[in-house]
């Protein structure tokens, strides 16, 4: 399949500061609101923590040579936040040296660094004077962002605001089930709005200091309506999608919000948040836009069958509501098969996503997959090798996935697979794998999994047949 890839299509893998950095304490780094959560009995599966997760801080050079060997083309990560910034204001100079020490180990190799400001961990300190509710924590952003920008501006081409802004607003302070575990829909949509704000404020000063590739990371579905003959699961299927995808995309991208999603939130004075000024900050021209993709969304207007089995939404995000403004969507069962977190597997659910936005959107910039995997009770064999068939089955399907939507005409200009390294899976903790890489957690030796090998081996056969290097000029590949 590697043939049906554009020459300078860009090939990576993904991974997040706080579930793969490990050295929690060290160095000067703060507490973020992950660490936080952590402390709070029951929130993360088996207890477990960010603490150590896959040891990344110490074990970096190694991961990078990990890297080389799979033959990626770019590596996209993200900053910790509370690293560089220990209570959301000072500059704390050796957190940002290991971010420095990281992209200098890249360069050398020649894998792009593709860097996200901010997934998910914000300072606790910041957190505690009232967290993305509060629209100061967005100029506490901007400061971040030139914080970070001071050191890696001269080496650092990719740069994206946040990844998901929908999970850590609306899941976080709606949802309870991610940090920092608030259950307040008023709030989760102040942290929407702010984080919006931060991503054009950071946005524009980016660019006034010359970077030239800043993108932002959605997480975006289909809004599939269960029975579409039945006006009550359209109507719910055009709510989630004004509330999951158009709330994102539409600011960004064209400066205002769809009016079903104000509609659905005006009970909790969405539009109070909204000050003048702010949607033209936010829809500051984008290099890029990064999809994130997992599975499609069946939904309905109607109460679940009494028979639905358990482990799948709603029971999910029983603590509180991701669904601000939709409480009532259920999401039934189309038997589709699924992956061990319990989402559905539909890859063509990503060729119908990646071809629609270009057709809804004529002002839509380059596409890059910036996320998509899938978990697995991954087994070791006796050898100490991993067989992942599920794994190896769901990649090789979404790359014909992407390749078919490049065909139709989306401007697609890469891939990163989800994750490099099995590391901390949120409030799943470590029991969800999604490594294409295994990690013994006691150990911390790393295995490159079937699924690993077959990626290198897609990447290996489309620059054979694609001599342009992508990246910077690419190292051997293994
Ligand atoms: C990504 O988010 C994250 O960016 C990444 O850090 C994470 O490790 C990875 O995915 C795997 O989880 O109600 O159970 O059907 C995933 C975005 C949005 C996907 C919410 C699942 C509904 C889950 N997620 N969606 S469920």
């Amino acid at each position: 399949m590697a043939h049906r890839f554009p020459p300078a299509f860009l090939w990576g893998a993904a991974t997040a500061a706080a579930q793969i950095e490990g050295a929690a304490h060290e160095d000067g780094k703060g507490d973020s609101i992950w660490d936080a959560f952590a402390r709070v009995p029951g929130a993360i599966a088996g207890g477990d923590t960010p603490e150590r997760a896959v040891d990344h801080y110490h074990r970096m050079p190694e991961d990078v040579a990990l890297m080389r060997r799979l033959g990626l083309d770019s590596y996209r990560f993200s900053v910790s936040w509370a690293r560089v910034q220990p209570d959301g204001v000072r500059t704390n100079a050796a957190g940002l040296d290991f971010y420095s020490r990281l992209v200098d180990e890249l360069l050398t190799v020649g894998i792009l660094p593709w860097l996200t400001l901010y997934h998910w961990d914000l300072p606790q300190t910041l957190e505690e004077a009232g967290g993305w509710p509060n629209r100061d924590t967005a100029h506490r952003f901007l400061d971040y962002a030139h914080a970070v920008h001071d050191v890696l501006g001269d080496r650092v081409d990719h740069w994206t605001t946040f990844n998901e802004p929908l999970c850590s607003s609306l899941i976080g302070y709606g949802g309870g089930e991610h940090a920092p575990g608030r259950m307040e829909p008023r709030a989760a949509l102040g942290a929407l709005h702010h984080q919006h704000l931060a991503h054009g404020l950071a946005t524009r000063a980016l660019r006034g200091r010359g970077a030239e590739n800043i993108g932002i990371t959605l997480n975006l579905t289909n809004a599939v309506p269960n029975d579409p003959s039945d006006p009550v699961d359209l109507d719910a299927a055009a709510r989630l999608d004004a509330i999951w995808n158009g709330a994102f995309l539409e600011p960004l991208l064209l400066g205002r919000y769809p009016q079903l999603f104000l509609d659905s939130v005006a009970d909790h004075r969405f539009a109070e948040f909204i000050h003048d000024g702010d949607l033209a900050t936010i829809a500051a021209p984008l290099d890029f836009l990064g999809v994130n993709h997992y599975h499609d969304d069946n939904v309905s207007g109607h109460p679940l069958p009494p028979e639905t089995p358990p482990g799948l939404r709603p029971t999910t995000y029983a603590r509180g509501s991701m669904f601000v403004g939709s409480e009532d969507l259920t999401f039934p069962s189309r038997g589709l098969p699924r992956t061990a977190m319990g989402w559905e597997i539909n890859s063509d659910g990503l060729r119908s996503l990646l071809v629609r936005l270009g057709q809804q959107y004529p002002q839509l910039p380059p596409l890059y997959v910036t996320e998509n995997g899938s978990a697995w009770e991954d087994v070791v064999g006796e050898d100490g090798s991993v067989e992942d068939p599920d794994r190896v089955a769901y990649l090789e399907d979404h790359l014909d996935a992407v390749a078919s939507a490049i065909e139709e005409g989306a401007d697609v200009r890469g891939y990163f697979v989800w994750s490099l390294l099995d590391n901390f899976e949120w409030a799943w903790g470590y029991d969800k794998r999604f490594g294409i890489v295994h990690v013994d957690y006691d150990s911390q030796l790393r295995t490159v999994k079937r699924s690993g090998h077959v990626y290198a081996e897609i990447i290996r056969a489309h620059r054979d047949a694609a001599p342009t290097p992508a990246g910077q000029g690419i190292a051997a590949a293994i």
